[in-house]
């Protein structure tokens, strides 16, 4: 699976527990990450990871559930300003213990994997899609581009997006068992993460399309508009600002070459036609998924839309 943080989190929890004794492997967006307080950041992967461990908190979709922020703000006197980016204390320790194994010279798919085997995820192949640093830059006026998070959490999505690039993303490799997991793979999902900010660094690290266009395993795109908007998160803003229809057919239209397999969601039934049209089989079922049952139930959906048994 292709996987952002809190959407696509979702799905991948759902296979998480239909899949027991495949080996579930995620490819994460890391184009979000970021560096504070010397320490490594890397935001999408914790989300997953913290969801399939159960420890997510569920209203946010992003950090630890019951988490106090009393470090953070002892840090902030000693900085003398507040921080934008709130890192509750036991997510804390997560980033301490990354950056240990970073600083002692483990890539970072190595300390993920460290993660979650101390998190008790042994059922799932959790990796960064590259090991190097790729940085998703939003482009809010001429010139002027904000980091992810900036654009994100310190603006709160308030500027216009005028462009989006993947800095680093030419001399990026893919990370350590990417793509021989899209070449190994029985399936290939596309999970409903925001196609440009968290799918789209994925794709931009050189030899992930490639890998992805000739896998010949089937390959899904699960939407993540739902009736011309995101269910969470600026996937519109972003979409609009690089000339696409915000609409599921927009999203089918970003995929193109890259999945056979359309997961419309049954609120837009009516563009079933159009996205055949640009040569997926489309399946329509409700995509909505808030609660367990609903991320176990379309991940179900999925594999029997395309024939594959649970094992
Ligand atoms: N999102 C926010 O809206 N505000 C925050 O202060 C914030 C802090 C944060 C800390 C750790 C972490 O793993 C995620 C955090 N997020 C926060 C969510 C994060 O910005 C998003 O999940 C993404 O990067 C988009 O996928």
């Amino acid at each position: 699976m292709l996987s952002g943080g809190v959407g696509g989190a979702k799905l991948v929890e759902g296979f998480y527990n239909i899949l027991n004794k495949t080996r579930l492997n995620v490819i994460c967006n890391t184009g979000d990450d970021l560096e504070l307080f010397g320490l490594y950041i890397s935001p999408d992967l914790d989300t997953v990871m913290y969801t399939l461990a159960g420890l997510v908190d569920e209203e946010k979709g992003w950090g630890v559930r019951d988490d106090t922020f009393r470090c953070l703000k002892a840090l902030s006197e000693f900085y003398k300003k507040e921080s934008w980016f709130n890192i509750g204390d036991c997510d804390l320790a997560t980033h301490i213990f990354r950056t240990e194994l970073l600083t002692k010279g483990y890539s970072l798919t190595e300390a993920t994997r460290i993660l979650c085997e101390n998190l008790g995820l042994d059922r799932v192949n959790l990796q960064p899609m590259s090991d190097d640093p790729v940085r998703t830059m939003v482009m809010v006026d001429s010139g002027v581009y904000l980091s992810f998070q900036e654009y994100f959490v310190k603006r709160k999505c308030r500027d216009p997006v005028l462009n989006v690039i993947y800095k680093g993303s030419d001399e990026a490799k893919p990370g350590g068992h990417v793509l021989e997991s899209i070449a190994r793979a029985d399936i290939i999902i596309i999970s409903p993460s925001n196609p440009i900010a968290s799918i789209g660094p994925i794709l931009s690290v050189k030899g992930i399309r490639e890998q992805l266009k000739k896998a010949d395993c089937i390959r899904v795109a699960v939407t993540p508009i739902i009736q011309g908007a995101p269910l969470k998160g600026p996937a519109d803003k972003f979409m609009a600002g690089l000339g696409f229809e915000v609409s599921a057919l927009g999203v089918a239209e970003y995929y193109k070459g890259l999945a056979d397999v359309f997961i419309l969601d049954e609120r837009d039934a009516y563009l079933k036609n159009k996205i055949e049209e640009l040569g997926y089989k489309v399946h329509v079922t409700d995509t909505v998924m808030n609660s367990l049952k609903d991320k176990i139930r379309l991940s179900r959906f999925i594999l029997k839309a395309v024939g594959l048994k649970e094992s």
